[in-house]
């Protein structure tokens, strides 16, 4: 039998853990949200071969999607993003010929998977609580241990720096929400602040996700649901094409944008 050593499985935990952690305190796109715009999003970043870290409140990563819809754990997802089941190599079901079906825990896992093999650095149990702001640019995050914030410790957060940033945070849109307290000037909505999510209606909020899913501040964008949120979309309910074609824009927009 091999000889294990305690020590050495503590030391190889802190180590890997604070080598991941330091070779992302600056880079070209941090993703705030693990649900699946924000993964989503991430894997294409990743796979262009852009430094990428996403942060995650939970443990678990996958947000609002491994209980389907009230915990029926099959998602629906539309005929026009099936393209993006595909990609990922998550298999579905036709119900007929507009409306298919995953299984909600292969949908999140196989996701996550194939977002963090493409080169994306998810950091989980990790909370973003402020932003950075430069001449009214964002170019950075604020963050701190989910159990800092959940036992209410006063504890003082780290800062990160990111080129860009996007809010994947979902209803909550949480960082729209800080800026729009805090940053100088007016967010790129039609009031200037956070619209607000308007009640159920799934077709409409599926092409409004992506029509919404843009810049919302200098150096900030929002996807998913927080897109919705922001821009005053209504929600939909588990269908999910939206939430995939979103953070694919989403990427694909930060891409062009960097120059490829
Ligand atoms: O809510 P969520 O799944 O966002 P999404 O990608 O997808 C929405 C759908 O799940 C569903 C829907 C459509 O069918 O309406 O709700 O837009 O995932 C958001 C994730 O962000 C995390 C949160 O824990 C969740 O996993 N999150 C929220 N605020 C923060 C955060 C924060 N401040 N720091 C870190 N993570």
């Amino acid at each position: 039998m091999t000889k294990i050593h305690e020590v050495a499985i503590t030391k190889a935990i802190i180590g890997r853990y604070f080598r991941k952690l330091s070779d992302h305190l600056d880079m070209d796109v941090a993703i705030v949200g693990g649900g699946p715009s924000g993964l989503v999003a991430g894997y294409f970043l990743s796979s262009a071969g852009k430094k990428c870290t996403l942060y995650e409140r939970k443990l678990s990563i996958g947000g609002g999607m491994w209980g389907g819809g009230m915990l029926f754990n099959e998602i629906v997802v539309q005929k026009d993003a099936l393209r993006l089941l595909d990609e990922f190599g998550i298999r579905y079901e036709a119900y007929d010929d507009i409306h298919f079906t995953a299984d909600a825990i292969e949908a999140v896992s196989t996701l996550t998977s194939r977002a963090v093999q493409a080169g994306l650095t998810v950091l989980n149990g990790i909370c973003v609580e402020d932003v950075v702001i430069r001449e009214g640019t964002i170019t950075g995050l604020v963050i701190n241990w989910s159990p800092v914030e959940m036992a209410g410790l006063h504890v003082d957060p780290l800062a990160i720096h990111s080129k860009r940033v996007i809010d994947a945070t979902g209803h909550a849109v949480e960082v729209v929400r800080i800026v729009e307290k805090k940053g100088s000037g007016r967010l790129l909505t039609l009031s200037g602040k956070v619209e607000g999510e308007k009640s159920l209606w799934a077709e409409r909020a599926e092409d409004l996700t992506l029509e919404n899913t843009r810049e919302v501040y200098p150096g900030l964008y929002v996807a998913g649901m927080a897109a919705n949120a922001t821009f005053g979309g209504p929600r939909m309910g588990p269908i999910f094409g939206g939430m995939l074609l979103s953070g694919e824009k989403a990427a694909r927009m930060l891409i062009e944008e960097s120059g490829g």
